[in-house]
Order: structure tokens, then sequence, then C-alpha cells
């Protein structure tokens, strides 16, 4: 893996991940309790014994900052300088900044022109799935590809959220449209690539040559374009993985850590999760909390009843309260006699005694923004303070 740079597009805006998303990138929101979602994409770097590696961004990038820092917790914070952070090229107006993914990487040109590899391998900091990456590229050079596109098969009436792409039985693939209204196939792209280095710098030079005239995206304009000249190939991935774009979609892979056999393991052996910071102390459980089915972060202070949620670091639930089917993050207080059900509460709230705060009913879409909280999940900002009483 010494001749791989890897490239974590780590910029988007995430709007449909609503007020979460709103002061910090994607990659910086909170997954699991304890993590970010960035920390997937990180562990899986050093899991896979990638030693170069830099982090685009874009959007909001200080929570990330924060974060990685000097990337000591993912083994980064090496004397050749493992990590690098990339900013828009700056003099630029808000406006020119990156336009696609493939205008990210061709504004950063330079530093995969000056790393000594073989490849290039383009990852999304924003997908929860732990993996190598050592059998993507492994495959990549069997097969003498130019370039691999790692594919995901999901149910079809789901496909037109991504690339779909139809693959021969060699495993190349001879057809990609990007978000088709009505998908050809069920193979998805996953938006991670291993390009040849001097074929992804031919490739988005002649992109940016194209001016106006292309989006500068890998999904939209170079992959649908180079399967037809050029050898791509698509490499089946199996195992759990997730974008989680949207509330609906974020909540959902919350869920699925709180099944019995969880599809993905957060304590896996072989595939560590890191993540930064201190480990605070451990949670403590008063006298009648009750808890089932539910991730509780350290320093948490249970004295309610907490039912199928995750729980970040230095929540308190106050004796009488109730959590169901929610995802608390850290520091947010609930007082006594609330309901919290069905709910994303982001880092500090404060919710008053007595509240019911969501429906719990996932048919009562919100009546002001039925385009992204259409789910009956109840979102609630950084750092908001709900009186007591209030009902949601
Ligand atoms: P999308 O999910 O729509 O489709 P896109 O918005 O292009 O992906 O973002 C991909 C990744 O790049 C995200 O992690 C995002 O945060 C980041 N990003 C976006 N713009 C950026 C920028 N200017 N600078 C830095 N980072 C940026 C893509 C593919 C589909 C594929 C899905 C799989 O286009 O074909 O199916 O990913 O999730
Ligand atoms: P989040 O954890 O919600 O994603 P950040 O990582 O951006 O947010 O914020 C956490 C840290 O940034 C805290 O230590 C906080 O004190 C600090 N901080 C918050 N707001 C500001 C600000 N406006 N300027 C500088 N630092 C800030």
């Amino acid at each position: 893996m010494n001749d791989v740079l890897a490239m974590i597009l780590a910029g988007g805006q995430g709007d449909r991940l609503s007020i979460l998303s709103e002061q910090r990138a994607k990659p910086a929101v909170v997954f699991g309790g304890n993590y970010r979602i960035i920390d997937f994409v990180l562990s899986n770097c050093a899991n896979s014994d990638i030693s170069k590696l830099a982090v685009l961004t874009q959007y909001r990038p200080r929570s990330l900052f924060n974060h990685i820092g000097a990337g000591r917790p993912w083994g980064y914070d090496t004397p050749e300088g493992g990590i690098q952070i990339l900013q828009p090229y700056l003099g630029k107006a808000d406006a020119d900044w990156y336009q696609g993914t493939a205008d990210a990487v061709y504004q950063n040109l330079y530093v995969i022109e000056e790393a000594r590899v073989r490849e290039i391998l383009i990852l999304a900091g924003d997908h929860i799935y732990l993996t190598s990456y050592r059998n993507l590229v492994a495959y990549h050079r069997s097969q003498g590809a130019d370039a691999t596109v790692a594919v995901y098969s999901v149910p079809r009436s789901e496909a037109h959220r991504f690339g779909v792409l139809d693959l021969d039985p060699s495993g190349r693939v001879i057809d990609f449209q990007e978000k088709p209204k009505e998908p050809r196939g069920s193979w998805i792209s996953m938006g991670i690539y291993v390009f040849n280095k001097d074929v992804l710098v031919e490739q988005l030079q002649a992109d940016a040559d194209l001016g106006e005239a292309s989006s500068h995206d890998f999904g939209k304009d170079i992959i649908p374009r180079m399967f037809r000249t050029h050898r791509v190939f698509g490499y089946q991935y199996h195992d759990y993985w997730r974008d989680v774009g949207t509330i609906e979609s974020y909540w959902a892979a919350h869920m699925d850590l709180l099944q019995p056999n969880p599809p993905l393991d957060l304590e896996d052996p072989d595939l560590k999760l890191r993540t930064a910071g201190s480990i605070p102390p451990p949670a403590r459980f008063g006298p009648n909390a009750r808890v089932t089915e539910s991730l509780i972060s350290p320093s948490a202070r249970i004295d309610g009843e907490v039912y199928r949620s995750v729980i970040s670091p230095g929540v308190v639930i106050e004796p009488g309260a109730v959590v169901r089917e929610s995802i608390i993050q850290h520091r947010c207080v609930i007082r006594s006699g609330t309901v919290i059900d069905r709910c994303i509460l982001d880092k500090e709230v404060s919710v008053g005694a007595g509240c019911v705060i969501g429906t719990g009913d996932p048919n009562i879409p919100n009546r002001e923004r039925p385009d992204i909280v259409n789910t009956g999940i109840s979102i609630i900002g950084k750092r908001a303070t709900i009186p007591s009483g209030l009902r949601i």
C-alpha cells in the first residue's frame, strides 16, 4: 500500500442532513455516540496501512480540523507528515470554490504529481463502513485496470440516489449513469475509486480543459466518459456500507447498530475504529434507570429510561424522562418527565421538564420542510434550549 495515495473528499455541504450539517461539514457530524462520520474512512485507511493521505475540505471545515488535528489517533502524525489537510485554492471568491468532486482533486493536482505512488484512491468522508482497501487495490491491479469503481448492490427502488452501473461477466463497467430517474440495474457506485496515477492526471486535465462544458464531477463527468475509452472495472463490495447523506439514512444506520448482532461491529478487533479525544470516565446509571437495546457512551448519566437509542458522552437523562429510538449527542440534558421519541438532538441541547418532543410516528412528515424532514424524525439544532412543558 506504499504505492497508494488516498484522497478523502470531505468537503460536501450535506444539506440533506439539515441542521446537523449547518455549521459543520457532513463528515464532522457525530455518529455512533462517540465518533464522527469521518472516523470510519480514516480508520479504514489506517487499517489498510495506507501511509499517504490527503483530506480535501471545503464547507465549514473547523470541526474537521479540530477533530483530525495531526492525525494522531489514526497513526498519521509521523515525521514524514502522513496526513495533509487541503483547503480550496485561496484567493478565489466563494462561488469559485471547488465545483464538483473532480475539480476538488484537480485543484490539488500538484499533490498527486509530487506523490511517488502508482495509484490514487479517491474516498468519500461521509460513509459508514469498516474495511481494508487492500482487496480493492489488489483487484484493480489484477485486472490491469485504468480505474476501478467500488460497487454495491442496493434494491432497485433506491438506486436512483447513486451512480448506477452495469458490469460484464469479467467485471468491466459497460454502462454508467449518474443518478438516473429510472435505473437500469442495481449495482451502484460507492463513490470510491482507484485510478492509475497517470490516467487520473490526464483525465483531470482533459476535464478541466472542458471548462463550462463539464460539471467537473467524478460521478457526472469523469466515470461516464472514461468507461467507453478505458479499462474501468467494478469491484463488488459485500459487507455493510451506508451513505448517510439523509436524515433517514443517518437515523437508520444508528438503528442498525442496535440490532442484537449488528451488521457493523464497532468493536471489530481487526478493523479497529479510532477517534480523537481522551477517554472520559464511565457512564453512571441511577437506581431507577432502565436501558434496553441502546449504546450508552462514557460519562453519560442515566436516571430515566432509554430504549433503542444512541447516547453520546456527557448526556444527562433525569429521573422519569423517557428517550425512545433517538440519537442524543454530547452534553444534552433531558429533564424529568420529558418524553423524546424518534429525535436527533445535536450537541448541548437542553430540554426542560415535562416536554414531549417527536411524534414517534414515521408517517407524520414535517409540514414546513417535507422535502428534507419527511420521515417522522425530529431534529433539534446545537445548543437549543427547549422550555419546560413544550410539545413539538
Ligand atoms: P454523491 O453522494 O451525490 O454521489 P457528492 O456530492 O459528489 O456525492 O460527494 C461525494 C463526496 O465528496 C462526499 O463525501 C462529499 O462530502 C465530498 N465532496 C463533494 N464536493 C466536494 C468538494 N468540492 N470538495 C471536497 N469534497 C467534496 C457520489 C457519486 C455517485 C455515488 C455516490 C455514493 O457521484 O456516483 O453513487 O457518491 O455515495
Ligand atoms: P462540533 O463539535 O459541534 O462539531 P466544533 O468542533 O466546531 O463543533 O467546536 C468545538 C470547539 O470549537 C469547542 O472547543 C468550542 O469552544 C470551539 N468553538 C466554538 N465556537 C467557536 C468560535 N466561534 N470560534 C472559535 N472556536 C469556537
